[in-house]
């Protein structure tokens, strides 16, 4: 497949190393994919589902210790701990390679060696970069034929190049007590071991494309951010791209596959979607920045996703889509999740693999982290300039977070070192896609906390650093809270496709046609100019949530005093001036 010295010499190491009985590289091509399917669906590692309702789909249950990302081990393994940093666990390369060597050794003993060549990003597309991975699991290979464009034409582009990442994953036992998620930001390197669940083992997704990307796009100028990425198109037929970061389950498939209102859709209003979750931007020959979305599939959130809620999401996994611990329907062969409709199966299969009744249980029949992976190709709203090379430029950067309280619905900064200020104080409830405790509020800055592959600090002064580069055409950045609660517990905003309301006021704040009211916190809408049209909602609840309160956000802002301590020296004095400010500002 390739004569690129520097594979070779990797691969034999690792064959060394493995034992594997087989060793199979992963041409790209839809009878090798087809051969594995059958393979997988024999061993019992795949079901496949009802060709009819869900063509070329299939049914994987991974061990139910092993069914989200696992942050606390997670280690970033840098030589210097400080360039860790104060959010990340650390451990030294020369031990961890050890460690995680002697784990992996021989266990592919009696199993293949998967080879998988791929791309993120569009392959020649200048921003995008390579990566092989080989892995023990069918599974994986599957997801990440869906995830990634893969096979002879990376090795073909790449040539002899060093400059592609090295991932190695290897199931061992799935024992929890060995789990390991290894980033060698230094050695572009990247060991897995001991899980089978996706954020874990599909190595190009969060292990690359964020935790090494963003490593890499410190020491190259560009940025790699938890962000998806979509186009609002006006009725002239002008498109205007945003890309937003939100913690995950968050929202951020919801949002990059959003339906307009009614009214809006009359008028001509369309979304598009270039990307749901990860976002590479560089600064482009015109001065903008410009993004492209690394990924070539969804790995999205299957719990809550339904006709109404994400119309598109769901399209989108009609056809050659993998379901990971969601329900199964024994007696059609068919897939459910918790809110996909009403009507779940009597005869049914739980995410643990029991017997399941979803008409009289009272235990939940999908995992909360249940996902499906969906080629992009499938989504009705997906982009035309989804395989563009050069991918599109970005108008607004749009932070947001799960906050029953305190953050209103919309506002906008004041200007870029506003704005980052805005992301590095970012809070969110936490969510059941990485393992722990669901539901505390912790400080997520620009939903990269857990993806961060360096020392936060100097990603602030990144960020910074990127702002004077791009100047006057820097993109605007806002902060959006969808998950205000009142007191009952219920959500207070509609959400979902009338999240485009908002995005309006965004791109009309972008465009310079909307008026503001300057806060403390930076600009916040006047209720008039959230278009309200269609929708049972009263101005004085608006008003509510886009109210700036004086006393709590003092807390807000004792509380990030706290949060900023962490980083010690290496918080960037620009974000304490900004911090200064908003105590002032408070305090008029
Ligand atoms: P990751 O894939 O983990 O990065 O998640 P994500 O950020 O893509 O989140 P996703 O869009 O899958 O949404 C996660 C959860 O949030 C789902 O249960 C959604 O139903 C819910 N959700 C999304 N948008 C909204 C919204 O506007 N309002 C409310 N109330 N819930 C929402
Ligand atoms: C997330 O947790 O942000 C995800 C899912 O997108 S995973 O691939 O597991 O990271
Ligand atoms: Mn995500």
């Amino acid at each position: 497949m390739t004569n690129n010295k520097t594979i070779l010499t990797w691969l034999e190491e690792m064959k060394a190393l493995l034992n594997p009985d087989n060793v199979v590289w992963i041409d790209g091509s839809e009878e090798q994919l087809e051969q594995l399917r059958a393979q997988s669906v024999a061993s019992g590692e795949l079901t496949k589902l009802n060709e009819e309702l869900l063509p070329d789909c299939y049914l994987h249950r991974t061990a139910i210790n092993d069914v989200a990302r696992v942050e606390n081990r997670t280690f970033i393994c840098s030589k210097k701990e400080e360039n860790a940093g104060p959010t990340n666990n650390w451990m030294d390369p020369q031990q961890a390679y050890k460690m995680l060597y002697d784990i992996a050794r021989g266990s592919y003993a009696g199993r293949t060696m998967y080879i998988i060549p791929f791309s993120m990003g569009p392959i020649g597309s200048p921003l995008a970069k390579a990566g092989i991975e080989v892995t023990d699991s069918i599974y994986v290979v599957l997801n990440m034929a869906i995830m990634t464009r893969t096979g002879q034409k990376v090795l073909d582009v790449l040539g002899d190049s060093n400059d592609w990442v090295r991932g190695l994953h290897s199931r061992c036992d799935i024992d929890e007590e060995k789990r390991y998620i290894c980033q060698f930001p230094e050695d572009n390197t990247i060991i897995s071991v001991n899980s089978g669940y996706g954020g874990n083992v599909l190595l190009g997704k969060k292990c690359f494309a964020l935790r090494i990307a963003s490593y890499q796009g410190w020491n190259e100028g560009w940025m790699a951010e938890h962000m998806l990425i979509l186009g609002i198109e006006n009725p002239q037929g002008e498109v205007k791209y945003v890309a937003a970061a939100f913690p995950s389950a968050c929202g951020k498939t919801n949002l990059a596959m959003l339906i307009p209102p009614e009214y809006l859709k009359e008028q001509g209003y369309k979304i598009w979607t270039v990307g749901d979750d990860i976002a590479w931007m560089r600064i482009g020959p015109d001065g903008r920045l410009w993004a492209i979305n690394p990924e070539n599939g969804f790995f999205g959130v299957a719990p809550g996703t339904n006709e109404k809620s994400n119309f598109n999401a769901l399209a989108s996994t009609k056809q050659g889509t993998i379901f990971t611990n969601v329900a199964y329907d024994k007696d059609n062969g068919n897939v459910w999740w918790e809110s996909l409709d009403k009507n779940p199966p009597e005869n049914g299969i739980d995410w643990k693999g029991n017997p399941w009744n979803g008409k009289t249980s009272s235990e939940k029949g999908a995992h909360p982290n249940s996902r499906f992976t969906a080629p992009a190709k499938n989504c009705p709203c997906v982009s035309s300039e989804f395989d563009s090379t050069t991918g599109v430029p970005i108008s607004a950067i749009v932070f947001g977070g799960r906050r029953a309280k305190i953050a209103p619905l919309v506002y906008q900064s004041k200007d870029w070192e506003n704005g980052v200020f805005v992301g590095s104080t970012m809070a969110s409830e936490t969510t059941a896609a990485a393992s722990g405790a669901v539901g505390v509020v912790r400080r997520d800055p620009m939903a990269m906390l857990p993806f961060c592959g360096y020392n936060m600090g100097d990603y602030f002064q990144h960020w910074l650093d990127m702002g004077k580069k791009l100047g006057d055409k820097a993109p605007k950045i806002f902060n959006v809270n969808w998950f205000r609660l009142d007191d009952e517990g219920h959500f207070i905003w509609p959400g979902f496709g009338d999240n485009m309301r908002v995005l309006n006021w965004i791109i009309a704040r972008c465009e310079n046609k909307v008026a503001a009211q300057e806060t403390a916190i930076g600009y916040v809408p006047y209720s008039k100019d959230i278009d309200l049209t269609d929708l049972d909602f009263s101005i004085d609840t608006l008003n509510d949530i886009l109210k700036v309160d004086r006393e709590a956000w003092t807390k807000e802002a004792e509380e990030i005093t706290e949060h900023y301590k962490k980083f010690g020296d290496k918080l960037p004095t620009e974000l304490k001036t900004q911090l200064d400010n908003l105590k002032k500002g408070l305090a008029k």
